[in-house]
């Protein structure tokens, strides 16, 4: 049996279950890990200059494809905390990183040693295993446990705490004798898709709700291929935005109390059947649940148990992986399509692409201070159907999810529950670090930028290009909006009058020199036309430099985005779009001059 440090077999271990890139940042008790990964040479190391930044990366890393697990790296104590944001962002939204910190000695744990932090609980809420390791020969149990756990059921993250001494004690460890673990994923019975399509008949108004389960199974094209095989609309969720592309006919919007579009909300209203699949029910989803639940039945497929119930009871939960799901959907309504008993949809489908179809906000202003909803317009005709997108929170990531259209799968790349400012950034460096040959597209407000602006550094250093469009406000605009209820402005501006640039007037900090300074191109504009052409520029510089391009965008300092607290509340504060030329990359809008309001 070969003989050798554990944490050398750790490293092979990572190898053997698909690792290839970690995001991280050194530090002595870690040291032994990276000596580990340096002999293996396998795994390449992307090295963040803030550890909640490497934690992102891996996020970013792993939501980019298909099976991909981001490992994230820190040493002991503070490096560990600075993580924890990142495991709550993954666990919140069921992806799987893997974050390795080291420890101080075993025989030191309790000696308030330098930089010895109880990891392990500290990360236990937000992680689905977290571990000190306190044996040298268990590490590859713990590895292997691992990786077994972030696969199966409802994936999450976890966190494996290695003390100094354990990393470098001596095992015997062969890993020809290494399997990963069964995956398990539980899978709907036809008994019980038989039922949730008896009820999907009865109605008159169904609907599909397609989370991000659908995602992580990669099960997209059954949703579709069901979808089309029932006629059924689907509104899929924030994070399940893509799995119908956004110009489908069955698309019939977002609903909810923010991202959402006006014709997804009313449709939702109108629905009489809501079928649910690898969905939580998320509250700025749902609104209050009163309105949400009026009128209409509910059957929830969800691969863990203990999430059907939890925000309300369902007519019908199904236990179910959403591909294992989907593939029996398609197999029984495929029976029941040949004997004839699938009901004709089509006028049901129709009127929600009437809704599609007329019921818009206008995207076209040309005034000057931009209007954030024009950058947006300049987005969908700068970048086509295979661009990536990534966001965190704030009334940038808003608009964006009214505005912006996602055509597949995990092209919209979001922080949906936790939305940790500063988030933005470093995913969009895991993105590309996953998927080198796409066009990446951050988008942030000032402050979401400024939270981990320091990545930037990455971004040059390992040529990771990508464009960042950054919506300056000067404010901490979602929380300035917000602050209308306590009739309130306060402590949410970020302008000053910058007295080395006098050029950004009273924004206050000059993001085109902080991202020059880091080593990346940028370019600032202040006018409506100027942003397209900016954007094609970015495109330019992206190419021949191999870095990340900021493209700042000046807004008008103040812009309420249409939100509410129920769904059938959203508050618009701009003109709604009455002629094509007012809203005029929105889709399905060509017939616009003749429409009949529908509201
Ligand atoms: C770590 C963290 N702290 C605070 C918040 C609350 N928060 C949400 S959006 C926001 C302001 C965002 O400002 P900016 O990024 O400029 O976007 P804008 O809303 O102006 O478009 C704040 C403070 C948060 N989401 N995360
Ligand atoms: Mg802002």
């Amino acid at each position: 049996m070969p003989r050798m440090k554990a944490i050398q077999a750790a490293v092979q271990i990572l190898q053997r279950e698909g690792v290839r890139h970690a995001f991280g940042v050194p530090g002595a008790a870690i040291n032994p890990f990276y000596a580990a990964l340096r002999e293996s040479g396998a795994i390449t190391h992307v090295l963040a200059r803030h550890v909640e930044g490497a934690s992102h990366m891996a996020e970013g890393y792993t939501r980019t494809a298909a099976g991909n697990i981001g490992v994230c790296v820190g040493t002991s104590g503070p490096a560990g905390t600075d993580m924890l944001t990142g495991l709550y962002s993954a666990a919140a939204d069921s992806i799987p990183i893997l974050c390795i910190t080291g420890q101080a000695p075993v025989a030191r744990l309790h000696k308030e040693d330098f930089q010895a932090v109880d990891i392990a609980a500290i990360a236990k809420p937000v992680t689905k295993l977290a571990m000190t390791v306190l044996e040298s020969a268990q590490v590859p149990g713990a590895f292997q446990q691992a990786f077994h756990l972030m696969r199966s059921g409802r994936p999450g993250p976890v966190l494996l705490d290695l003390p100094f001494d354990v990393q470098l004690g001596e095992i015997d460890f062969d890993i020809d004798a290494y399997e990963p673990l069964p995956v398990h994923r539980p899978a709907a019975t036809r008994i019980q898709i038989e039922k949730a399509l008896d009820m999907l008949e009865a109605a008159e108004r169904p609907l599909i709700v397609a989370g991000g389960g659908i995602v992580n199974a990669d099960a997209a094209d059954l949703l579709v291929e069901f979808a089309e095989l029932v006629g059924v609309p689907v509104v899929p969720t924030l994070m399940g935005w893509g799995t119908i592309p956004d110009d489908h006919r069955l698309m019939a919007g977002m609903a909810g109390l923010q991202t959402s579009q006006r014709y997804g909300n009313a449709t939702l209203l109108a629905s009489d059947l809501v079928l649910g699949i690898g969905n939580r029910w998320a509250n700025r989803h749902t609104g209050g649940l009163e309105v949400y639940r009026r009128g209409r039945r509910f059957v929830h497929v969800d691969i863990e148990p203990t999430q059907i119930g939890r925000v309300f009871p369902p007519d019908l939960g199904i236990v179910s992986d959403a591909g294992q799901a989907l593939q029996r959907f398609v197999e029984v309504a495929r029976e029941r399509q040949a004997a004839g008993r699938l009901p004709d949809r089509d006028a049901w489908a129709e009127e929600c692409t009437e809704r599609k179809r007329t019921m818009l906000r206008r995207t076209h202003f040309d005034d000057v201070p931009v209007k954030p909803q024009r950058v947006y317009e300049e987005m969908i005709k700068a970048f086509g159907k295979e661009v990536r997108y990534v966001s965190t929170i704030g009334l940038s990531q808003i608009a964006g999810g009214q505005f912006l259209h996602v055509y597949r799968p995990r092209h919209w790349i979001n922080a949906g529950q936790a939305g940790p400012l500063g988030w933005t950034l470093p995913a969009a460096l895991g993105v590309c670090v996953a998927d080198p040959e796409a066009t990446v597209v951050a988008l942030s407000g000032d402050y979401d930028f400024q939270f981990l602006i320091e990545e930037l550094a990455v971004g040059a250093q390992f040529n990771l290009p990508y464009i960042h469009v950054l919506v300056n406000n000067s404010y901490l605009g979602l929380i300035r909006q917000a602050q209308r209820a306590f009739d309130i402005d306060y402590c949410v501006q970020l302008s000053f009058d910058n007295v080395n640039s006098p050029e950004v007037g009273n924004y206050g900090v000059d993001h085109v020199k902080v991202a020059e300074g880091l080593g990346c191109k940028a370019l600032r504009v202040k006018e409506p036309g100027e942003i397209l052409p900016a954007l094609e520029q970015a495109k330019k510089l992206m190419a021949e430099h191999r870095v990340p391009v900021v493209v700042e965008v000046i807004l008008e300092r103040v812009t309420n985005i249409s939100m509410g607290t129920e769904i059938d509340g959203v508050v618009e504060f701009e003109e709604l779009a009455t002629r094509g030329e007012h809203a005029p990359t929105a889709l399905g809008a060509l017939n616009l001059d003749q429409m009949q309001f529908l509201d």
